[in-house]
């Protein structure tokens, strides 16, 4: 029996993220509970190693060369300059690093060897490494992982039918394909999108549909809301309410249990009750950082303020979600309470009575 479902429809997902908010809230704060400790979030730093002049035309990105934005581009930054700043991660609180190149895709040769080089020597640090290079091959994917990759971000953004308003010079198809030459290796997988690029709520859904009918389910899912720059094609699309991401967050929580939801871009413009109802909605993972790879985030002082106030705890390192105990005593908890997994439903294989405990110990034993 599997308690983690990778048949998900378009229909299904979208009831859940137009239910009553208070509902689905209690539903997705209580899925969250079962697989994490809901006082943990990760925290994750990025660092923009070669930035701007990309071949790509995405629709959002300050990055691609043929918008007029007000970036400053750079060449791929040197070994010894990643790791002051892993370092400087480290001592505000990060446990991972993300390694964002404006690369289509990854090519052979020496800036790649320096890649490699950066993720040996940030792991040396004890820290998490991800990269978010663009397209990556098989091979490509297994030399990162020997190098010691946690982690590998490629984002779907949004629905496949919605994605070729947005993007034209490459496909979902390759998007996917990259994703599949990750889950080759043992490098995690991190995929995720973009809200209010003019999207509807049903190809929110169908990009939930695409991310989580992939087995397994991406390790993590970043939710970014977009941030709209000027040069862009995108520039004058209206910020997201708050209430679409904390919908967006909790669909996300529900459909992808296990997952690490991260409350990616847009925070600058979120208030710190606007991101605890996200938070409570089951994200656990944030970038912090003044900076995310081009535009501004909020500043780590303010984060760890909203985390002391939240009564949150930055997430080790390596630490792997969920921890058995973690799931038998918060399982156990919800038992104690009477309560039943709110989210399964009669056509899904879960018997309609249940419990928590039972589902939670069945997760176990997989
Ligand atoms: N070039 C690589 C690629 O596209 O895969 C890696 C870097 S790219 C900037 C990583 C992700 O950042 C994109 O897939 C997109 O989801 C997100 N992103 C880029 N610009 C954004 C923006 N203006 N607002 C929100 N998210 C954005
Ligand atoms: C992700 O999903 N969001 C991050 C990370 N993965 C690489 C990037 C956000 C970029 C926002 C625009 C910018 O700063 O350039
Ligand atoms: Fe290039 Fe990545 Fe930006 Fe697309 S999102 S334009 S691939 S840097």
């Amino acid at each position: 029996m599997t308690h983690t479902r990778h048949d998900w429809t378009q229909r299904e997902i979208l009831e859940i993220y137009n239910k009553p908010l208070m509902e689905l809230l209690y539903e997705a704060a209580t899925v969250h509970r079962i697989f994490h400790d809901p006082n943990t979030v990760q925290v994750s730093t990025l660092l923009s190693i070669k930035t701007g002049g990309c071949p790509e035309d995405c629709g959002y990105c300050p990055q691609a060369a043929r918008y007029h934005t007000d970036i400053e581009g750079n060449d791929l930054m040197s070994v010894s300059q990643v790791k002051a700043q892993a370092m400087r991660a480290k001592a505000s609180g990060s446990s991972r690093v993300c390694m964002g190149a404006a690369w289509r895709n990854v090519k052979d040769g020496p800036e790649f060897d320096q890649v490699l080089e950066m993720v040996r020597t940030i792991n040396k640090l004890d820290m998490e490494v991800c990269c978010t290079l663009g397209m990556v091959t098989e091979n490509q994917a297994k030399r990162l992982a020997e190098a010691g990759l946690y982690a590998y971000n490629h984002n779907l953004d949004t629905s496949e039918e919605y994605y070729k308003e947005v993007i034209s010079t490459r496909g979902y198809e390759d998007r996917l394909q990259t994703i599949e030459n990750v889950r080759k290796t043992n490098v995690t997988v991190c995929s995720g999108g973009i809200i209010g690029m003019g999207e509807s709520a049903k190809d929110r859904a169908g990009m939930l549909v695409a991310l989580s009918t992939l087995d397994p389910q991406p390790e993590s899912v970043p939710i970014n809301a977009l941030v709209a720059v000027e040069g862009t094609p995108l520039e004058e699309e209206k910020p997201v309410e708050i209430w679409e991401m904390i919908r967006m967050v909790a669909t996300t929580r529900i459909v992808m249990p296990k997952t690490q939801v991260r409350l990616s871009a847009g925070r600058t413009n979120m208030s710190r009750e606007g991101q605890a109802l996200c938070f409570f909605a089951g994200a656990n993972s944030i970038f912090a950082g003044d900076k995310l790879l081009t535009t501004p985030n909020p500043d780590v002082n303010e984060d760890m303020a909203m985390f002391k106030s939240l009564g949150l705890n930055p997430q080790k390192a390596f630490v792997k979600a969920p921890q058995p105990e973690t799931v038998e005593a918060t399982a156990s908890k919800y038992h104690a309470l009477g309560e039943k997994p709110k989210w399964t439903r009669p056509e899904h294989k879960i018997e309609r009575n249940e419990t928590a405990k039972q589902v939670a110990k069945a997760e176990l034993k997989k």
